[in-house]
């Protein structure tokens, strides 16, 4: 029986409680092992480790802090086929997206370890003579971070690299329905030569290891992906310690195609966005906001395209739409088609749950376990209003729906009509409307002739309104969640020099 337990203070160790829960191949139904359900205790043993680690890891040249990362990246990229395989067995994304998600992890190890010789800050001259000022970035002491199934490595690796290239240390909580992917990623870390106590895996659910991270008076910051609902009260509680919360909670993004776009391409990243990872993207494209005239030009290439896609288990490689994550993501999904219904949006393709996936060519796939697993059509709804519930709420799974406009002013703002602003996508030629979008659409990442997903690890993620707290992962913003900034002046003066005062007297 494959088990992931906790890693504390380098060494792998069972839940106090001895309590572990299924991991679900969502492909199949197929119990791949157990993950531990660990208590508060647990949480805190993690912590002093922690906590002793910090004492030394903080004194490590940041370049020597790196090296282990660059070896970090070089065992991710020799054990890329490998992970992705447990990827897609544990998740369900189609092995193509894995390997792609294993890249995204490979690329931000290489990314952060060139921080080990920059981690810049800056200088400046002082006011008074034979004084100098500085600004440097320090590392905050131990980092909680809160990871979610959908992107298992990747976001884990958002947020683990610059922690720990920064000086920190980490305590992590991976989902629960993704830990084999979390106990491979920490396996590396250690083959590499992370020290004992640099980071510390704790298993276990939201509501109990999630909750004493975030109590944990010694944990300084959390950086959290996941539901809005979660981040809000994280972001509650963490706020009566001042503790430094980092959220990203979702999206409702938009494609907005207006009448001069390039409808082939347009329609080519809609299916993408839409139904690539089975819509379980913060970043899906969850609606098209198509202009009149060109919107059944569009709804009839989409569903040209759409019935040319597999559905089935993501090993095999013909596949292109993998499975739903568990039982209650796939309830929530078909809800919300009965909700579009029921608003009086017309429903163009899907919005059934498919039992037994039809069997893709190939090898691998389409045995008859696979009537276990969880998958749901791709399924368009068109002429929707803006205000209906598929059109704000987000579904997280295969679900577009279409709000026709008659103009890019009325576009711009129905991108905007909902509470969510991760990222925002326009197809035309116009070199206007797109500076205008650029400006105008209020999301945290702005495509333009692209779709709404495939962020680079080298550039901020993240969103505005209810899509996050004004902080960002990934990229050099990803560090100002890691650091704490440092001013340190230097007087060689000799003498008591008064800032704002002798300075009149020079
Ligand atoms: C997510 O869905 O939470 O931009 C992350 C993208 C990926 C990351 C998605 N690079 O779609």
């Amino acid at each position: 029986m494959e088990r992931c337990l906790n890693f504390i203070d380098g060494a792998w160790v069972e839940p106090q409680s001895q309590k572990y829960a299924e991991n679900i191949n969502p492909a199949t139904g197929e119990s791949l092992g157990v993950v531990a359900l660990s208590t508060a205790e647990d949480v805190d043993a993690a912590v002093q480790a922690a906590v002793k680690a910090q004492s030394t890891w903080r004194l490590v040249p940041a370049p020597q802090r790196a090296e282990v990362l660059y070896k970090v990246g070089a065992l991710l990229k020799a054990k890329k086929e490998e992970l992705a395989r447990i990827l897609t067995m544990e998740m369900g994304k189609v092995i193509e997206e894995a390997r792609g998600e294993v890249q995204e992890a490979i690329d931000m190890a290489f990314y952060m370890a060139g921080e080990g010789r920059r981690l810049f800050g800056q200088t400046t001259p002082s006011e008074l003579p034979n004084k100098m000022a500085m600004s440097v970035r320090a590392p905050i002491g131990v980092v909680g971070i809160i990871t979610p199934w959908n992107f298992p490595i990747a976001i884990a690796s958002w947020k683990s690299l610059p922690a720990i290239v920064a000086g920190n240390t980490v305590v992590w909580k991976p989902a629960t329905e993704t830990p084999f992917m979390a106990r491979e990623f920490v396996k590396i870390y250690a083959e590499a030569g992370l020290p004992k106590g640099v980071i510390n895996l704790v298993c276990g659910s939201g509501s109990v290891v999630g909750e004493a991270m975030v109590a944990h008076p010694d944990i300084q910051v959390i950086s959290f992906t996941g539901s809005n609902d979660v981040g809000r009260s994280i972001a509650s509680k963490a706020g009566s310690q001042l503790k430094r919360v980092s959220l990203e909670m979702g999206g409702k993004n938009a494609v907005v195609v207006m009448d001069d776009a390039n409808l082939e391409l347009a329609v080519d990243a809609i299916l993408w966005g839409a139904y690539g990872t089975s819509g379980q993207r913060c970043t899906a494209t969850s609606r098209v906001i198509v202009h009149r005239k060109v919107k059944e030009e569009l709804e009839q290439r989409l569903l040209e395209k759409i019935e040319t896609l597999t559905i089935g288990n993501g090993l095999d490689e013909t596949v292109k739409v993998g499975p739903i994550i568990n039982k209650s993501s796939l309830v929530k999904v078909h809800d919300y088609v009965e909700i579009g219904r029921s608003e009086g949006a017309k429903l163009l393709a899907g919005g059934t749950i498919v039992e037994n996936p039809p069997l893709a060519g190939g090898s691998g796939a389409g045995n008859a376990k696979e009537a276990s697993g969880h998958y749901y059509a791709p399924t368009v709804f068109t002429d929707a209003a803006i205000e209906m519930r598929i059109a704000q709420e987000e579904i997280f799974g295969p679900v577009v729906t279409i709000i026709p406009v008659d103009s890019f002013e009325e576009a711009i703002a129905a991108n905007n009509s909902v509470r969510y602003g991760l990222s925002s996508s326009i197809f035309t030629q116009d070199v206007n409307r797109v500076f205008t979008a650029m400006r105008d659409l209020d999301t945290g990442i702005v495509y333009v002739n692209a779709g709404t997903t495939g962020a680079e690890i080298h550039l901020p993620f993240g969103g505005s309104k209810g899509t996050g707290n004004g902080h960002r992962d990934s990229g050099q913003a990803a560090l100002d969640v890691f650091t704490e900034w440092k001013t340190v002046y230097v007087d060689y003066s000799g003498t008591l020099q008064r800032a704002q005062i002798d300075v009149e007297h020079q």
